[in-house]
């Protein structure tokens, strides 16, 4: 008897109770009625006495093994039946939480794809440059005021004057570095200044330039393109004017004016009634900047521009206040949506 009952404790334990059906089935057949544990039980009364003992413990031993099989299945059963009643597939659905995408990105997609639209391609470059490509190049003297500590925020101030970009024109040094004209190319990237953060200001900001340097470009070729682009990201109606200007990487240079879209250049407090918003700068590139990147001026010229992103994005969707852009506040961030 002894051996039946080792032998029983091995098969149980090899007993495949992986169905609910297993389950039952095995439940019956051990622990039933008429179940080996109560036939177990019965032939005790033809054990000699003195053993009589012994083989009692063993089939409590045996029981108790196939209760503890048993109750473990039966838990893991009821607890995934709980897990799958808990949703409930008659309710409505959750509202969406999809994501927006931030203003700067929008803004920043719909001034790539006007451009790509006609002919231009996108340059990336570092955040951190040298002096070469942010100043240098782009024909700064060297006493000019941004390469001062209190304008930049540089990382090294030996020879190399390492320093985070103040714009991304040292992304066209580059591009003009590595390639011959045609060019035609817009770089768009974030872009650091050493100021105090305010509703005006902030310490980064985005920015888009542009560069087009080919035989014959004129100042004409730039105002055109400029009108295109205005009236593509304003609407049709949308003027420019051209006021002269001055930067030290083109010669002529000029500040660009959109006409007031929100008050259809009547007069309102966003363009000081004045009835034109400023929204970028540009003019020709300085010979001096082609010869510094291996392009010779007397066989090219080109036109340059640049443009805050933050600046378009704030009278597009008239945000008030700089720093909502970095501030991550969702009640700000949800309020925008667009095609891009
Ligand atoms: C502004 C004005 C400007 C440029 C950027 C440029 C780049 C190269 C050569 C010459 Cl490589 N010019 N870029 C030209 C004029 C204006 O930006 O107000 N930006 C926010």
């Amino acid at each position: 008897m002894i051996d039946d009952i080792e032998k029983i404790a091995v098969e149980i334990t090899q007993y495949d109770i992986s169905t609910v059906a297993n389950l039952e089935n095995f439940r019956i057949h051990y622990l039933g009625s008429k179940g080996i544990i109560k036939s177990l039980y019965s032939a005790l009364k033809d054990v000699p006495n003195e053993k009589k003992r012994e083989v009692g413990q063993q089939i409590n031993t045996l029981k108790d093994k196939i209760e503890i099989k048993f109750n473990n299945q039966k838990e893991i059963f009821e607890n995934l039946e709980e897990s799958h009643t808990i949703i409930d597939l008659s309710r409505p659905p959750q509202d969406e939480t999809i994501g927006s995408r931030h203003p700067l990105s929008l803004v920043r997609a719909e001034i790539i794809d006007i451009f790509s639209r006609i002919g231009f391609s996108i340059s990336e470059g570092p955040e951190i440059e040298d002096d070469w490509h942010n100043f240098s190049a782009l024909n700064f003297p060297p006493e000019h005021p941004a390469r001062d500590m209190q304008d930049t925020f540089f990382i090294e101030k030996n020879e190399n004057e390492i320093a985070l970009r103040t714009h991304t024109s040292s992304v066209q040094v580059r591009v003009m570095e590595n390639s011959t004209p045609p060019i035609r190319t817009i770089s768009p990237g974030r872009v650091y200044r050493n100021e105090a953060i305010s509703a005006r200001a902030h310490c980064f900001f985005h920015q888009v330039e542009g560069l087009y340097i080919d035989k014959n470009v004129s100042f004409a070729d730039l105002k055109q393109t400029l009108l295109y682009f205005a009236k593509e990201l304003f609407g049709d109606k949308a003027q420019i004017r051209l006021r002269p200007s001055y930067f030290p990487f083109t010669e002529p240079s000029a500040e660009v004016d959109i006409s007031c879209s929100i008050c259809n250049s009547r007069g309102c407090n966003v363009c000081k009634y004045t009835g034109w918003l400023e929204i970028l700068g540009c003019g020709m590139v300085d010979p001096n900047v082609l010869k510094s990147c291996g392009i010779d001026p007397n066989e090219y010229t080109g036109y340059a521009f640049g443009m805050g992103i933050e600046r378009i994005a704030q009278l597009k969707y008239k945000v008030n206040d700089l720093r909502l852009y970095s501030e991550n506040d969702i009640r700000f961030l949800k309020q925008f949506t667009s095609g891009f």
